[in-house]
């Protein structure tokens, strides 16, 4: 069987709307068919500087959504990264692969460190991708599920994995492919749909968050930005906001943008905002409610965490002591 490997970083209590169209139904959809394993990727959280118990609160809430959203530790590897710490090493090895104008080329840097100038950035956001190679190569994966905002760093695993096959000979890693599932492989922001949803966004207004209440997800779906016409239609391009909120209500329903515009022939905006209200309310009520039923029992938690992490660490031993083998890094007696 192929293997799936895919991560989420805990940079905020709760996951958005994009994190869960774009990656975390994917996840769920593919524990049937793959040798799934999915982590938080707490080690790339520390990019962004978190006070200490923020960060252990997110990481446990990052991974209490997965299984609220259907991740099954029954059927699928879930831990946490810095639990294995092949994660790290193998970055350095990777980091000594990567050419630094490569590593300049990738846009998530670029525009992160665009956001918070030059000065406020670390080097740990520049190598960011390097980790995520080493996230992806330790495991041999087949196959990773994610967004189209990361598929410029999945290019950059794969020709990693490449250069490492060249150099150190066949079959040193598994070329990694994505899997992007094109109509929800960007979710807008709510408030300026040409931008990202993102969880650190600047205005939260823009997010609909898994742990949102109902409440407060029907006011940001009714008060999201769309345009001076009048007619429901799906055209990314002149109506971005619009676009979106069909994008939305399709993936939630599975019904086709098509038949959703056709039921809107000659409604107006707000009757589409308070029926998508519903239908996210409807889709995002029983994964709240069970992560905040993980989230009140962190030891029930962290047991299925202790668990995830000893089968990773068993993959990611093999994987690194194959990669140091080759490269000739002596071995201990
Ligand atoms: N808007 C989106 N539409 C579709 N997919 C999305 N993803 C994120 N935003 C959207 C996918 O979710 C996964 C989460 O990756 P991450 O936690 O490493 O962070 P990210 O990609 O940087 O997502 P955020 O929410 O924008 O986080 P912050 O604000 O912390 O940087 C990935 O698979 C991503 O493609």
């Amino acid at each position: 069987t192929q293997r799936v490997f895919s991560g989420m970083q805990p940079t905020s209590d709760s996951l958005q709307l994009g994190n869960y169209l774009g990656a975390l139904k994917q996840w769920v959809a593919l524990q049937d068919t793959h040798d799934a394993i999915y982590s938080v990727v707490d080690l790339h959280a520390l990019t962004v500087a978190p006070d200490r118990e923020v960060l252990t609160r997110r990481t446990r809430a990052t991974a209490a959504q997965y299984l609220a959203a259907g991740v099954d530790p029954s059927r699928a590897t879930l831990f946490v990264q810095s639990h294995v710490p092949q994660h790290a090493e193998l970055t350095w090895v990777l980091s000594t692969f990567t050419g630094m104008g490569e590593a300049g080329r990738m846009t998530q840097f670029k525009d992160k460190s665009a956001k918070v100038g030059e000065s406020g950035t670390n080097v740990g956001l520049f190598t960011y991708p390097v980790l995520m190679a080493a996230d992806i190569l330790l495991y041999d994966t087949n196959v990773v599920p994610v967004g189209e905002d990361q598929r410029q760093h999945l290019e950059l695993s794969r020709d990693l994995a490449q250069r490492l096959n060249q150099r150190l000979g066949e079959g040193t890693a598994v070329v990694p492919e994505p899997h992007i599932v094109k109509e929800v492989a960007k979710i807008y922001d709510l408030q300026e749909p040409t931008a990202k949803m993102s969880k650190s966004s600047s205005s939260p207004n823009g997010l609909i968050e898994i742990l949102d209440d109902p409440k407060a997800i029907a006011k940001r779906i009714k008060s999201a930005v769309t345009d001076a016409d009048t007619v429901i239609a799906f055209d990314p391009k002149n109506k971005a906001g619009i676009s979106n909120l069909l994008t939305i209500y399709s993936a939630l329903t599975g019904r086709p943008v098509a038949d959703i515009v056709a039921d809107y022939e000659g409604k107006m905006y707000g009757h589409l905002k308070a029926d998508l209200a519903e239908v996210v309310v409807g889709a995002l009520t029983p994964v709240r409610e069970a992560a905040m039923e993980w989230i009140e029992s962190p030891d029930k938690l962290d047991v299925v965490l202790a668990d995830g992490a000893a089968k990773a660490t068993a993959i990611a031993q093999a994987t690194l002591e194959r990669i140091y083998d080759r490269l000739g890094l002596l071995r201990p007696l």
